[in-house]
């Protein structure tokens, strides 16, 4: 006996907004597809999300009948359970059923809703659970394997569309292992996590998603060069029943797909051009890598589909960059020169820029008092001399309830403090005697001396920000 497992192919997904990553979910589910029909399974399981919307749109079920047809065509056997985007709530189940309804009917997919079959010529029980949220996953599990009457000799599975303990923390859809283990399955079909992810002493394997979703999905133990993606996996299982007692072995199978570059580039240039050369020469050598890479290792995949060294050429880049440009060569920086002068389909740049202002190291903060913080941060903004003001402010709010924030008039309050000084009182500062006026005309002379660049060249330590520069439009969850 021998199936696939396959899952999260999200069809219909135009990711940045581009027809060429909506083709990309459909190719990469063809690719599949047609390595599927080569290796004969006598069926497949989809652990759920075909589709990238519960409305797909014309054009996504046109992609999902093509593929499906394939399949039918070639006489396997196609098996699935929902996923959370196929059908998101009961108000979309009620208005009519679902997309995955629809495909049933015309006898393109097998849905297993919440129900489990039974396979009696192949002596294969699959129990399948669509998503749900919360505990409700645990639950429906053991309803549906509870209502379930399986041969005791059957090759048990259980397809799911949930995450499980260990995936992803503190979510609380999560199927624990525990529960899992105490089921008894031959094997756990996974959807739902995008990355390929095995736990084989308790029968549970998660092929990942067809294409990336997001950039979480770029993390497989898989990528070339320490930095790029270009890999989608299914399973592929062979279980023989010896006396009494299955035994299955499972294989991987690699989908070349759209090339995803990861780079962390440290650029000690300061001029927008210079960091900009850096930036096309790191991205030049993966891909060459990558060209010389496929060249060997997938001659034959090249030939047989002509049309992917074209999505070889063309990655998705996604840069995480710490410079030392200042603001304004930050300004003459432009990552879309970068994506037009390479032909990238599409580049990210999430840049750390170096800046000069005073800062506490968020690291330790938590462990400094904030008296300490207070007298640091003084000193940074321009003289150890307006410590004992900022001592004095705190000290009138020291007694404020902590565990709220402050109200309207303590803001006003507080606020009314660092503009005005502290009261009419004289102040002591470095044995001086100053009045309210003298002290204001000190903070003044202080805050120009945070603007003076050259004063602000002295300070020891840097802060590190985060900008986003072409922030996508994408929706980076799941
Ligand atoms: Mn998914």
């Amino acid at each position: 006996m021998k199936f696939i497992h396959t899952s999260d192919w999200h069809l219909g997904y135009a990711q940045y907004n581009l027809e060429a990553r909506f083709n990309d979910f459909f190719r990469a589910a063809v690719y599949t597809v047609d390595k599927i029909i080569e290796l004969n399974p006598d069926f497949v399981i989809h652990t759920g999300d075909i589709f990238h919307h519960s409305k797909p749109t014309p054009g996504a079920i046109r992609h999902a009948v093509f593929i499906l047809q394939k399949l039918k065509k070639a006489g396997i056997p196609f098996y699935l359970i929902r996923g959370n985007h196929d059908a998101k709530t009961s108000r979309e189940l009620a208005y009519g059923g679902t997309s995955l309804k629809l495909l049933s009917e015309l006898k393109l997919i097998e849905y297993i809703d919440d129900k489990t079959i039974l396979l009696d010529e192949l002596n294969v029980a699959i129990a399948g659970i669509g998503h749900y949220f919360g505990t409700l996953a645990e639950r429906k599990v053991k309803e549906v394997l509870s209502n379930s009457k399986i041969p005791s000799n059957y090759f048990k599975i259980l397809a799911l569309h949930n995450f499980i303990q260990g995936q992803l923390d503190k979510v609380s859809e999560t199927v624990s292992i525990g529960l899992i283990d105490s089921l008894n399955l031959d094997y756990v079909a996974g959807g739902h996590y995008h990355i390929p992810w095995v736990r084989d002493n308790v029968n549970i394997w998660v092929p990942g998603s067809s294409e990336a979703t997001s950039a979480n999905d770029w993390r497989r133990d898989d990528v070339l060069f320490n930095s790029v993606s270009v890999y989608s996996s299914f399973y592929e299982i062979e279980a023989v029943n010896k006396s009494g007692k299955w035994e299955k072995t499972v294989r991987t199978h690699k989908i070349p797909i759209r090339p995803k570059i990861f780079l962390k580039v440290e650029s000690y240039a300061e001029t927008a051009s210079e960091v900009k050369k850096e930036l096309i020469d790191e991205i030049q050598e993966k891909m060459v890598k990558l060209h010389d890479y496929f060249q060997t290792e997938h001659e034959d995949f090249l030939v047989k589909y002509k049309k992917y060294k074209d999505i070889l050429h063309k990655p998705v880049v996604r840069i995480h960059l710490s410079t030392d440009m200042r603001r304004e060569e930050m300004d003459l920086f432009q990552p879309s020169d970068i994506q037009t002068d390479l032909d990238l389909l599409k580049l990210e740049i999430i840049i750390n820029q170096e800046e000069d202002e005073f800062y506490i190291p968020t690291e330790t903060i938590s462990t400094l008092h904030i008296d300490q913080i207070i007298k640091e941060l003084s000193i940074e903004m321009g003289g150890e001399e307006i410590y004992p003001l900022v001592q004095k402010v705190i000290q009138e709010f020291d007694n404020r309830p902590v565990s709220r924030d402050l109200n309207d008039e303590e803001i006003d309050r507080f606020i009314g403090f660092v503009e005005t000084g502290v009261s009419n009182e004289t102040h002591e500062i470095n044995g001086k005697s100053m009045d309210k006026a003298e002290l204001n005309k000190n903070l003044e002379e202080t805050s120009k001396d945070r603007s003076n660049p050259k004063k602000r060249e002295t300070s020891t330590q840097n802060e590190s920000s985060t900008i986003t520069i072409k922030s996508s439009l994408e929706d980076w969850l799941k």
